[in-house]
């Protein structure tokens, strides 16, 4: 072994001390990777063999052979090659990369990660959809698991979340039912990765405690743009723990560097289909192109005195602390840059538990969290085979790990040690309990009372915050979220589960209930059932002018005459504003331009399609116009762009093909001197030269940082 630290980094100095670094789990993982370069194909046991493509037989075509070993081993090892989905998260994507705080938050915790600025910690994160199967599209209606484990000089801290800061029940024992009224029904296992069925809207209305969260998975939250733009959220109220015992209740906040977005429902139902690894590409994409997807660790910190200062519960999963009331400290910050190599060995078998904490971090009595804190251990062991699995290499801590478990399958280390059990004398009392500063000590909360099965009264109200969501909502937010309501109650069967969600959302709003009701067949309720309290929360909106254009996709459509200066000029300022434009020609190879020469088609048009893009250009040049102008599919592609409300560019005779697409009016330049941005459709007139070139692009960049042009959706397009 050339490298003595990399089985045991933290312990690289030599110093005693514990010296976790943004490297150190790279390093360790090291030890474990097989490159094949310049090997021979052996058995399990190390046996070369030279033949794999015949089994051994009694003849050419007589019967195969019992002691074909390698056969038997081959066919065997294949035959186990599955473990069981998780059953729930089952579909993911993972990354490295590390964590850095900018600050000590000592004053409130002993969590050594977030001891000094600085400070560097190497993460996993796995990004994932809950109900569907491991095979599931990226891109259906669902909560976003994102699961984060911290390689801590004082072991593993898995912050287990996801992209909404609510959760659908109040205590875990409603979790088994819950997950089986949205997954798939079980007389005929339909519908895959939806929620839009009997049974889940059934359990929603008999569980008012439910309704904050559908709330938030009717919105756009459930359809995120990118993992990369997505927030993410402990959810639960943890519980920082100082040097002196003092406790901090503590909400944990992702805030995606990127700004948060999302797509439409029309376009990820087009999407699953184009690409069912849209989400899952697009993180692998940025990270191999060197775009590393940044986070910012926030929290809420809430003193304890403060526990009972909220009009709701802090142990109350279904609630969150409105930004406004406390707001999130940013206290680090969270880069993804490494891909794994192996997508079974590390994405597959990387096990997050709640129950993972370290010094200065600890749980409150949240009936969800007690849950979850027997739960993962418990589905791990199925799951991977037996008490072994925090010895993968993806799930092995950085700290030193001695104790004394033994035996059981797939037991990876050799203790030499003759004791197995503490206390004891023959190993010298090791391992030994204690150590200054590191030992994980519980927080001393006094509780006492009876053993009862009931519900807190103070976990009693459902529908405020559902209506401080709705509230805080802009205009097309709101229409999303009445739509939404109406895709997934229109495709309940039963009529009475339509009309019971409806009363539920007339305690909500009485606007909403009215308008989901109009659009599925149930009778309007004719007054509000609860007034609506008027508050809202704007941190709770996604739509927020100038965010982030970068790795945002651009479409340059192109043909053969295609305007040489157009399509060199465009693709250079829009990659140099740090877009990703894409040239799609007709076909794939080389198209020929106004002036003779050529470029490359990065992708034939289609083998994509325009919801794989956040905006699309078409650069002018006269016979390139005219030949997109009469293919359907570059047509199609502009309207969808159009009808996705998504920045839509044309320059000199490009700008035809939108009179092609079923658009209605826009209102589009006639000169060369300025860009014309009317509602995100951005055009130059006829023969703009380069400079003027990097106008249009300067304010296509500003439409494409609007993220959609919302105003747009309403007009009727046919695509
Ligand atoms: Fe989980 N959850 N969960 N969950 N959860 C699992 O653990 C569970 C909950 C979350 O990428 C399982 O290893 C219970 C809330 C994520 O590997 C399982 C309850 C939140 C992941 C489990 C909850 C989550 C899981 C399935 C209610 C957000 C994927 C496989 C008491 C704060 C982690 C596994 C990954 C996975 C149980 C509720 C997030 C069965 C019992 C709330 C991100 O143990």
């Amino acid at each position: 072994m050339d490298d003595p630290t990399r089985n045991n980094p933290t312990t690289a100095a030599g110093d005693g001390h514990l010296r976790a670094d943004a490297d150190s789990k790279d390093r360790q993982l090291e030890g474990s990777r097989v490159d094949i370069e310049g090997t021979h194909l052996t058995t399990d046991q190390g046996v070369r063999v030279d033949h794999t493509d015949d089994s051994l037989s009694v003849g050419e075509r007589g019967p195969t052979l019992l002691e074909d070993f390698h056969f038997r081993e081959k066919i065997t090892h294949f035959d186990h090659e599955r473990i069981p989905e998780r059953v729930v998260h089952a579909r993911g994507a993972g990354a490295y990369g590390y964590f850095e705080a900018y600050e000590s938050m000592a004053d409130v915790t002993v969590a050594d990660f977030l001891a000094e600025a600085g400070r560097r910690t190497p993460v996993f994160v796995r990004f994932s959809t809950v109900a569907g199967s491991r095979g599931s599209a990226d891109t259906v209606r669902d909560v976003r698991g994102f699961a984060t484990k911290f390689f801590t000089r004082q072991g593993n801290y898995d912050l287990v979340g996801n992209n909404m800061p609510v959760f659908f029940i109040q205590d875990g024992i409603k979790f088994p039912d819950f997950v089986h009224a949205v997954k798939p029904e079980p007389h005929n296992e339909i519908p895959q990765a939806a929620s839009a069925h009997d049974t889940f809207w059934d359990f929603v209305g008999l569980q008012p405690e439910s309704l904050h969260m559908i709330m938030w998975l009717m919105s756009d939250r459930a359809l995120p743009r990118s993992f990369r733009m997505m927030e993410g959220f402990g959810v639960h109220t943890f519980r920082f723990v100082n040097a002196e015992g003092r406790g901090t209740f503590v909400k944990f906040h992702w805030k995606p560097l990127l700004g948060v977005h999302s797509l439409v429902w029309d376009e990820t139902q087009k999407i699953a289909g184009k690409d069912a690894d849209f989400n899952r590409r697009d993180l692998w994409k940025a990270i191999e192109s060197g775009s590393y997807p940044e986070w910012e660790l926030g929290v809420q910190l809430v003193p304890e005195e403060d526990e009972f200062r909220f009009d709701f519960d802090l142990l109350d999963a279904t609630k969150i602390i409105p930004e406004e009331l406390v707001p999130v400290r940013r206290i680090g910050k969270m880069v993804l840059d490494r891909n794994p190599d192996n997508f079974f060995a590390e994405t597959e078998q990387v096990a997050f538990h709640t129950a993972n904490v370290v010094p200065g971090i600890d749980f409150t009595n949240d009936p969800l969290l007690q849950a979850r804190n027997f739960s993962y251990l418990d589905t791990q062991l199925i799951r991977l085979g037996g008490p072994n699995f925090a010895q993968i290499p993806v799930n092995r801590p950085v700290a030193p790990v001695t104790h004394n478990h033994r035996d059981g399958y797939h037991q990876h280390q050799i203790y030499r040690t003759q004791s197995s059990y503490s206390p004891n004398t023959i190993g010298g009392g090791c391992p030994a309990v204690g150590g200054d500063g590191e030992v994980f000590r519980h927080y001393q909360e006094r509780v006492d009372g009876h053993k009862i099965r009931q519900r807190s009264e103070s976990f009693k109200e459902y529908y405020n915050q559902a209506t401080l969501f709705w509230n805080s909502m802009s205009a097309p937010e709101k229409e999303h979220i009445v739509a939404a309501y109406q895709f997934e109650l229109g495709k309940v069967e039963r009529k009475y589960i339509r009309e019971r969600v409806v009363e539920h959302l007339n305690r909500i709003d009485h606007e909403l209930a009215v308008a989901v009701a109009q659009g599925i067949g149930v009778e309007p309720p004719a007054e509000a059932d609860r007034p609506n309290h008027g508050q809202s929360s704007p941190a709770l909106s996604q739509v927020r002018p100038g965010a982030p254009i970068a790795t945002r996709m651009v479409a340059v459509l192109a043909a053969d005459g295609v305007d040489e200066v157009h399509v060199t000029a465009l693709v250079e300022n829009l990659s140099g504003m740090g877009l990703l434009p894409e040239v799609l020609g007709l076909r794939d190879g080389k198209i020929t331009t106004t002036n003779g020469s050529t470029v490359e088609a990065d992708r034939r048009l289609n083998t994509m399609a325009s919801v794989l893009y956040d905006a699309v250009v078409v650069p002018g040049g006269a016979e390139a116009a005219q030949a997109l102008s009469r293919d359907g599919e570059a047509v199609h592609f502009v309207a969808e762009a159009f009808k996705h409300a998504k920045t839509v560019g044309a320059v000199a005779e490009g700008i035809e093909i939108l009179s092609r697409a079923p658009i209605g009016e826009v209102m589009v330049a006639t000169n060369a001197d300025q860009p014309v941005n009317d509602r995100g459709v951005v055009t130059q007139g006829r023969g703009p030269d380069k400079n003027r070139l990097e106008d249009f692009c300067r304010v296509f960049a500003d439409a494409v940082s609007l993220h959609r042009h919302w105003d747009r959706e309403t007009d009727a397009v046919p695509a």
